[in-house]
């Protein structure tokens, strides 16, 4: 890969003026194999995918298929900027896969900003009704999208008030005295949804009538009623457990025209082919950027086979042979579909033919099962025992695999014992063909839609996992934005992953050694980052298990933004995966879900102390996973009964090898939660230890009944000392309880090192009030979701006259963002120990994200500020603005490109005495900031040359560093005035002998 994140390494060609200028010599790197390198654009429509003819997306796949099986090297795909309006996913697979121990590296050109975009730009809005400030443009009647973008941010589907009063439920229909509803249009476009406990449900309409007392009534789709409500799908364990909320009220009524009331709501009339949208304050729509989503999935890496489910024994496909086979279903014992078919005569025989590679028999084994014969188109290849020592469901007991991809039979034959229990078969119809070390760096993947709600609704299990509407309610994952399924060595890395109708990223269906690092995912309609599956438990297999895949250093926030069950981080069955640094925030349930399977690898002896009155025992390969040093924090904003991190069923076989890991993890500002820790039915060989809770509600573990077991929860700390056990074999030893603050110091490393790592970091010019870098001593709360305008929607207030906020910062200025109210008081503001004196937050009507305080023109260098409360009744911390500096060392600075040296101790003036230089145009240095700008303050010189600018992908024109002297710490580029935000500047070598990087400004 050219784009190298190394520093330090390239020594510079000594040109007599480089000889002069720089002291101190790099080591000179490895030579590393140099890799093709292809081109595309949005424009692109060339063949050679050359920087001057590049070619389309479609195009350089085409290309690299050509390459793949000859290479020496990696092939580095470069996207140019720009919209790429996809038709269909970009489907990458076997074909598409690195070779030879190389990888195909999909990255964005240096400077640029290459969007896989789901959308069709809509544009030729007019006023539709003046007085209430709505405006439409047409769209292709029939277009279906349940989401809609402007300028970025998301736009509201219309809705109604929160909790409307004054609905009864009888039958399928929501009845009311409100007449208004009788006059919605399009009613079977509308749709009720109900948030309730830890599940969202939503159905469509089927009509809307006007009962015979008057007012209205939605009426439901039946269907999507009887599965929320009369008939919810509940397949028990594994699959479910045992609580199940109904959508029996009515949280808000969405999606009708006559909801339309509030700047930022939309309506998609799809028969009329019409999109309204009343804008926000400051919107233009005549020139505004408004996405309509229309793809479901930008990027498609999958190899195969794809997802495999297994054939239940009541299967037609299945011949019984034999005088004694009987059918028993609803056993309640944790069988396939509840069901099996067994036999207990010797010589009987079960025979079932397939296309495909491989078979797994699915089988009960137990003290009364026997012997079994296992041939392979008519030859004897195994004989099998599913003798046990207790009854376990749904086990594999015969698994033949590396078949040639034919057609096969396999035969069954009892030989002893009491009985043989036949549940399922699995096939795999073809060889185990990942697709495999590709890289995609860079890359923004953005405005996607999900349409299958419109029709079937919302069927919620838990945490983004739903049930198909279907006869067979199987388990159903939103779909991904970024989707893979059978990948291996798949690298996501510096992404940004956004505006999405669904969820983020999915690494499905086997998966294995692939990973999520350092991506920005946000503003998602359902999950964040999705690892596993939920019905492949009962694998053996370890090339199909999904395993060695690592989450981390990932910012990921505002998930769930439609679907508030779905979570930042969610793992079903998982082995050895990691999940480690990430920055999971403001989201409407848990944090993190990980594991899946309630209480069924619990032995029957706690499933009988839970009071469960049939025990359904089987076992789950997740283990090893690792959870370690995540900040989760806001969240629970809306839904019940979760927390930052969650966590379901067994990890572990118990023999030590792969008990899973919960440490030093910083947990905090949690709305509506009972456990902080909350390690749910059947979690199991957990290590959980030294994490730091605070900010929040209820326990800060809990384990709330016995198929919780075989858990060690030692040295974490808390806020609060209440906690809550039923567990098993559990040792809960109490956190060391801290009050006011005063963290020790062991603590206060654990909150420090949460989060991405200082790589990850942006430099921060604006930190939110959750910002581990902000110590709150006394007796602070957090809230979040208060609709009130906060930044990030939450803040930290007191009540506590002396409480302290207090940030330590390197800059030249700061600025205290909060709350002004009637309610609020007085601050003190300590600047580096100083009393800057007293400010005043009261204000007579609410005024969020004030100024409170602001400092400029510090001295460069390192800082304290310090926030104290004086009066009022509240003290508010909704964020700090920092004029920050940060040297040409910081870690979060990439430098891209062979020619880069480090130069220190040269004595000339810069900032810390020292520079990074690249003496090759083209080599280019990126950073990631925070806030409304940027500085580069830099050396100018005789052998310094143009720089070409690029803010935010776009061109801004170049600057000179040329001066005909020596001139250390000039500001050379600036811009100020940028949105609040996350923003990236590019800075690429034109001309000259050097270009010379000392320090960069943010404000
Ligand atoms: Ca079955
Ligand atoms: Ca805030
Ligand atoms: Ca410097």
């Amino acid at each position: 890969m050219t784009i190298s994140l190394w520093r330090r390494a390239a020594a510079l060609a000594a040109t007599t003026a480089g000889a002069l200028l720089f002291t101190g010599v790099a080591p000179t790197p490895a030579a590393a194999a140099t890799p093709t390198v292809l081109y595309a654009s949005p424009g692109g429509s060339g063949s050679t995918c050359s920087i001057s003819a590049p070619c389309s997306v479609t195009g350089v796949q085409t290309k690299v298929q050509g390459l793949v099986s000859g290479m020496s090297a990696d092939i580095d795909v470069y996207l140019r900027g720009g919209a790429y309006r996809l038709a269909s996913a970009l489907s990458l697979g076997p074909a598409d896969s690195g070779q030879n121990g190389h990888k195909v590296v999909y990255a964005a050109y240096p400077g640029e900003k290459p969007v896989l975009n789901g959308a069709r730009q809509i544009t030729g809005f007019s006023v539709y009704d003046s007085t209430k400030n709505i405006y439409r443009a047409p769209v292709s009647a029939g277009t279906q999208s349940r989401q809609l973008f402007v300028n970025g941010v998301r736009a509201q589907r219309a809705r109604g008030p929160l909790n409307p009063s004054g609905f009864t439920l009888t039958g399928s229909a929501f009845t009311t005295a409100d007449t208004s509803y009788a006059s919605f249009t399009n009613a079977s476009s509308v749709e009720v949804v109900d948030d309730n406990a830890w599940k969202q449900m939503r159905c469509p309409l089927a009509s809307i009538t006007v009962p015979a007392g008057g007012g209205s009534s939605l009426n439901l789709n039946p269907a999507c009623f009887a599965n929320n409500n009369t008939a919810v799908p509940n397949r028990g364990f594994p699959f479910n457990g045992a609580g199940l909320p109904k959508l029996d009220a009515i949280t808000y009524v969405e999606n009708a025209y006559q909801l339309l009331d509030t700047p930022g709501e939309f309506y998609l009339d799809s028969a009329a082919g019409f999109v309204y949208y009343m804008p926000r304050s400051g919107e233009n729509l005549s020139t505004a950027d408004v996405e309509l989503p229309t793809q479901q999935t930008l990027l498609n890496v999958s190899g195969t086979p794809g997802h495999l489910t297994p054939v239940n024994d009541t299967d037609p496909g299945i011949t019984y042979t034999g005088s004694s086979w009987g059918y028993f279903s609803a056993r309640s014992l944790g069988d396939l579909y509840d069901d099996v078919h067994g036999t207990t005569a010797n010589g009987d025989s079960v025979s079932y033919t397939f296309t495909g590679t491989g078979i797994d028999v699915l089988a009960e084994t137990n003290s009364d099962q026997g012997g079994i014969d296992v041939y392979l188109d008519g030859t004897k290849v195994q004989s099998v025992s599913a003798t046990g020592t207790s009854r376990l469901a749904q086990q594999v007991v015969a698994s033949v695999s590396g078949l040639t991809q034919a057609q096969h039979t396999i035969k069954l034959v009892k030989t002893s014992g009491t009985w043989i229990t036949i549940d399922g078969f699995t096939v795999v119809p073809g060889a185990i063909t990942p697709a495999h070390d590709i890289t995609f760096q860079g890359l923004t993947f953005a405005y996607t839609t999900w349409t299958l709600p419109s029709t079937v609704g919302y069927i919620d299990n838990q945490a983004g996992i739903l049930w198909d509407a279907g006869s067979s309610h199987a388990p159903l994952r939103i779909p991904a934005a970024v989707q893979v399924h059978r990948g291996s060595n798949i690298t996501f890395t510096g992404n940004e992953i956004a505006h999405n109708g669904g969820t983020g990223i999915d690494l499905a269906d086997g998966t294995q050694n692939s990973s999520v690092t350092g991506n920005w995912i946000h503003d998602t309609s359902g999950g964040g980052a999705y690892v596993g599956e939920v019905d492949d438990y009962y694998l053996t297999d370890t090339s199909r298990m999904t395993t060695g895949d690592t989450v981390s250093e990932n910012w990921i926030s505002q998930v769930g933004q439609d679907y508030s069950d779905a979570v930042g981080v969610w793992a079903g069955y998982t082995r050895n995966l990691t999940v480690s640094h990430n920055d999971i925030g403001h989201t409407p349930y848990s944090g993190m879900s990980i594991g899946w399977g309630w209480g069924y690898a619990s032995p029957c002896s706690m499933q009988a102390a839970q009071g469960l009155k049939t025990c359904e025992h089987g076992t789950i390969y997740a283990g090893g996973n690792q959870i370690l040093d995540n900040h989760v924090h806001d969240v629970m904003n809306i839904l019940n009964d979760g927390g930052p991190v969650y966590t379901n069923g067994g990890q572990g076989d118990g023999n030590g090898s792969a008990t899973s890991v919960l440490s030093g993890n910083l947990l905090e500002i949690t709305n509506h939660t009972n456990q902080v820790i909350y390690h749910d039915e059947g979690s199991s060989y957990w290590n959980t230890h030294d994490n730091v809770i605070r900010l929040g509600g209820g326990n800060w573990v809990g384990m709330w009944t016995p198929t919780i077991h075989d858990n060690y929860i030692h040295d974490n700390f808390a806020d609060r000392s209440n906690w809550g056990s039923n567990a098993t074999n559990t040792t809960v030893v109490q956190s060391t309880i801290v009050s006011g603050g005063a963290w020790p110091s062991a603590a206060q490393a654990i909150i420090a090192a949460s989060g991405p790592e200082a790589a990850y970091q942006p430099l921060n010019g604006l930190l939110d009030d959750d910002s581990t870098a902000i110590a709150y001593t006394g007796s602070w709360s957090a809230s979040g979701n208060r609709g009130l305008g906060d930044l990030n929607d939450a803040l930290h207030a007191t009540t506590v006259n002396g409480d302290t906020a207090t940030l330590t910062f390197t800059g030249t200025g700061v600025s205290v963002i909060g709350e002004k109210n009637t309610d609020q008081g007085q601050v003190e503001v300590f600047i580096d120990g100083t009393s800057q004196g007293l400010f005043d937050t009261s204000a007579p009507t609410r005024q969020v994200q004030q100024s409170v305080y602001s400092a400029s023109g510090l001295p460069v260098g390192s800082h304290t500020i310090q926030v104290v409360k004086r009066s009022g009744n509240f003290t508010t911390v909704d964020g700090f603005e920092v004029a920050g500096s940060y040297n040409d060392t910081a870690p979060a600075i990439a430098y891209a490109g062979t020619s880069w040296g480090y130069f220190g101790s040269r004595g000339l003036g810069d900032y810390q005495d020292d520079v990074h230089a690249a003496s090759s145009n083209g080599d280019s240095v990126t950073v990631t900031f925070t806030g409304t700008g940027i500085s580069l303050i830099t050396e100018t010189n005789t052998d310094e040359g143009q720089i070409a600018v690029s803010l935010d992908g776009a061109s801004q024109g170049t600057v000179n560093a040329n001066a005909s002297t020596r001139h250390a710490q000039q500001t050379l580029y600036s811009a100020s005035g940028l949105a609040p935000g996350r923003h990236t500047l590019t800075l690429t070598k034109v001309t000259g002998t050097f270009l010379v990087i000392d320090r960069f400004d943010i404000h």
